[in-house]
């Protein structure tokens, strides 16, 4: 049996969940029955719905999966969350075998499931296709493991790393299809930031569920700007003012570092109000700070070159002598879209 296939399969599905599930994991997951046969999927679709194993398995009549193969890219969980033990309904609906992509990273269950799931006498494969479900799954390891939001980093530019001229003309670097592309890695984000000084000067819209704003000296237009008509939004500042909501506004105050309002106190409060992800798309100062917390960076590239060094550049936020100082990254992943690239870069 190519369990290896059927994973990838349980990745797909679990993937439909994107922008829904938070802070809870991706699943899919996929049902044989004993001599093969896919007879069921399913997803976990919303927090506080159905896990993707229970919603497999209640599509089947009553003894349907007695004696099949249950496959599922996280193992399944042993409490009573919002919803009951999924190694509970498994044992009871007769399966015979559970093939699982990792375990739960999450220590309530921490291979709780898969002990339940042996003790009731089922044949567990572990481990298929690990690497892949951990990173379909990054946001929510990070999360379990070092109780912190997951951090990336979007930027779009030219050839020699340029997100505008010298006189802020961007408008547009890369096309239509990365463009495109962008609002899809954006909605598996719980929330984009940027700064004001992309407001002022681009006045974008944003278009998303939750924004984060660093507006040092609240110097942005709050009542015209496009960025603030929608969505629920966080406005970092360091005037001596409470946190305070106007709307759909929430004005939180900040320390300042330098000159700066702290990148690390936002992010610690980012996960403080419950947002698990966060991808900000902002210049070179606040991307280049951002950088030393980036998880994973998505950076697009259109054949263009704009050979000006006074353009504005992606990382703009330091100065050094010895390329060693450098800060590394590894890609994972190259794909086009035509005439531009995406590359996608981890620690
Ligand atoms: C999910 N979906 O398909 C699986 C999960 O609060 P609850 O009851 O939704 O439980 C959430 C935990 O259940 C989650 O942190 C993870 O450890 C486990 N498995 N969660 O949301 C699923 N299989
Ligand atoms: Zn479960």
């Amino acid at each position: 049996m190519d369990y290896e296939k059927l994973i990838k399969i349980c990745i797909n599905l679990a993937s439909q969940g994107e922008g829904n599930v938070s802070p809870n994991p991706l699943v899919g997951c996929i049902i044989l029955d004993k001599v093969g046969n896919i007879i069921s999927n399913g997803y976990h679709k919303k927090c506080g719905e159905a896990h993707a194993e229970r919603d497999a398995l209640l599509k089947l009549k009553n003894d349907e999966a007695r004696d099949g193969t249950l496959i599922v890219n996280l193992e399944p969980c042993s409490h009573y969350g919002k919803t009951p033990p999924c190694a509970d309904l498994i044992i009871e609906k007769g399966i015979k075998r559970v093939v699982i992509g990792m375990r739960d990273v999450n220590p309530i269950v921490a291979g709780n499931g898969i002990k339940k799931l042996k003790n009731a006498g089922i044949d567990v494969i572990e481990n298929v296709l690990e690497s892949e479900c951990r990173a379909l799954n990054e946001v929510f390891i990070k999360n379990m493991t070092e109780h912190k939001t997951f951090t990336a980093i979007k930027t779009a530019t030219t050839l020699d790393g340029k997100i505008a001229t010298s006189t802020g003309s961007s408008k547009w670097i890369t096309s239509q299809s990365a463009r495109r592309e962008v609002k899809k890695i954006r909605n598996r984000y719980d929330a984009i930031l940027t700064s004001s000084g992309t407001v002022l000067a681009d006045n974008p819209v944003m278009l998303h569920r939750k924004k984060i704003i660093i507006d040092r000296n609240l110097k942005t237009d709050f009542k015209n700007s496009q960025i603030y008509k929608n969505g629920e939004i966080y406005v970092f500042h360091d005037k001596n003012l409470h946190a305070e909501n106007f709307g759909n506004i929430t004005f939180c105050p900040a320390p300042i570092d330098g000159n700066k309002v702290n990148l690390e106190f936002v992010l610690n409060k980012l996960y403080e109000y419950g947002i698990m992800s966060v991808l900000i798309e902002a210049g070179g100062h606040l991307n280049g700070e951002a950088l030393k917390y980036a998880d994973k960076i998505y950076h697009f590239i259109a054949p263009k070159i704009v050979g000006d060094n006074k353009a504005l550049s992606c990382y703009d936020y330091r100065a050094i002598d010895n390329i060693e100082e450098a800060e590394l990254f590894q890609i994972r992943d190259v794909k086009a879209y035509p005439p531009d690239i995406l590359i996608t870069l981890t620690r």
